[in-house]
């Protein structure tokens, strides 16, 4: 190309000609550099345009590994496992991989209420360390939020009507807000002050009124109208980002696959989509094909169509220039002890498409002795699939924590 070039310059040696050769070199340039991920990593953009620097290079860091990596991720991972509680930092994950995971999942439920824990006994100031500690070590927090219900005061899967009377114009709309700037004050607790006295807010990725097209949840589908549901999103980014300048936050969409058709999966996931301008990342929470006792499909079945899900969330991210995440998901007490390397990596592994997965995150292990029961979604010491999590976490496709290059730091041109 570039000898082509030299020679034709030769012959054709005015100003004219080399003004429009240097347009068209630098015109090939920029064609190049929008088809290269590295370099497209740096033009995808927030719905909050003055999102902190960290949080913005923790999104260009996302996008620019997804070809290449998934990040694992583990709900309430460094609280609690099956066989322990309270001890510090430890995890099921790093007890069988070596590395905690690469991105931990808090639920904030009851925060609202001014409880000094979550619904599920976390303590919030406990919760606070473990979110300071793994951004200091470079890992990555998911936030979620079983909320009670500013109107009723039921909690989550009290499913009377609600969001009517929550978003503007409803009359319990200031409870809603009063629910909201309790996470404006943990938010603000959360952040580090440096030496020099200056405040760095932790990039959380913030996911709430998930799985809004089931029925278990009072922002659900049956229980508030798809108009409303929308009003209760876009008003939900807007006090924070505008109202609160709460700026690191990336914002994460997340219907549950077990109420989409996967033949009109693009169709059913858009169900109370609040917009581009809204929604940061394409999540899916998906439990259904990875064996839920509900769903009758053949396991063959099941584990293409977790593939295709995989591959409808990666599409639709692609076409509006975000990125997609399995944003919750797995396998309860995992029964099948070649779970991770038979069914999940294959399934990400599937093609170049599925691959851009960003990250994944299973649910909680909660514990056995206090919850009395087994509940629980990453194998812990002595679990017959420990050995196999081991393997999937040495897959090069794979991130835990200590195999992460600076999210915080933006990639390079
Ligand atoms: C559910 C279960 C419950 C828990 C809730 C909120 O999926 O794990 O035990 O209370 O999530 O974390």
């Amino acid at each position: 190309m570039i000898k082509t070039h030299t020679a034709t310059a030769k012959w054709l040696p005015c100003l004219f000609t080399r003004c429009f050769l240097a347009l068209a070199s630098l015109f090939i340039l920029i064609s190049c550099a929008d088809s290269d991920p590295e370099h497209a990593a740096n033009a995808v953009s927030l719905v909050d345009a003055k999102a902190t620097p960290q949080t913005r290079a923790l999104y260009q860091n996302l996008h620019r590994l997804s070809p290449e990596h998934v990040l694992f991720g583990h709900q309430d991972a460094l609280a609690y496992g099956v066989l322990w509680e309270g001890d510090e930092d430890r995890s099921d994950a790093r007890d069988v991989t070596g590395s905690h995971p690469a991105l931990y999942g808090w639920e904030i439920g009851n925060l609202e209420l001014g409880a000094p824990e979550n619904l599920d006994k976390v303590n919030f100031e406990r919760m606070r360390r473990w979110i300071q500690a793994a951004y200091q070590r470079g890992g990555v927090t998911t936030i979620s939020w079983h909320m009670n219900s500013p109107a009723t005061g039921g909690n989550a899967w009290d499913t009377r009507p609600t969001v009517a009377e929550i978003i503007p114009g409803g009359s319990k709309h200031e409870q809603l807000k009063a629910y909201l700037d309790a996470f404006v004050v943990f938010n603000e607790q959360l952040a580090l002050t440096d030496e020099q006295g200056e405040k760095h807010y932790i990039p959380l990725i913030f996911r709430p009124w998930h799985e809004h097209n089931g029925d278990w949840f009072w922002w659900g589908k049956g229980h508030a109208s798809e108009a409303d549901y929308i009003a209760l999103w876009r008003f939900t980014v807007e006090y924070l980002r505008d109202d609160n300048k709460v700026h690191n936050l990336i914002y994460a969409f997340s219907p549950d696959r077990s109420r989409t058709d996967i033949n009109h999966f693009k169709r059913d996931y858009l169900y109370g989509y609040p917009g581009d301008d809204y929604v940061d990342i394409i999540g899916l929470d998906n439990y259904w094909d990875l064996g839920h006792p509900a769903n009758e499909a053949p396991a063959e079945q099941q584990k293409q169509d977790f593939a295709r899900s995989l591959q409808a969330i990666v599409e639709i991210a692609n076409e509006k220039g975000k990125i997609a995440a399995l944003t919750e998901g797995g396998q309860d007490k995992l029964p099948n002890p070649r779970f991770w390397t038979d069914t999940v990596l294959p399934a990400i592994n599937t093609n170049a498409t599925t691959r851009q997965l960003a990250y994944m995150m299973v649910w909680r292990n909660a514990n056995r002795e206090r919850e009395g029961r087994d509940h629980f979604y990453v194998p812990y010491e002595g679990h017959e699939g420990a050995e196999d999590f081991l393997h999937f976490s040495r897959h090069a496709l794979v991130l835990f924590e200590n195999e992460l290059p600076d999210m915080y730091v933006a990639p390079s041109l």
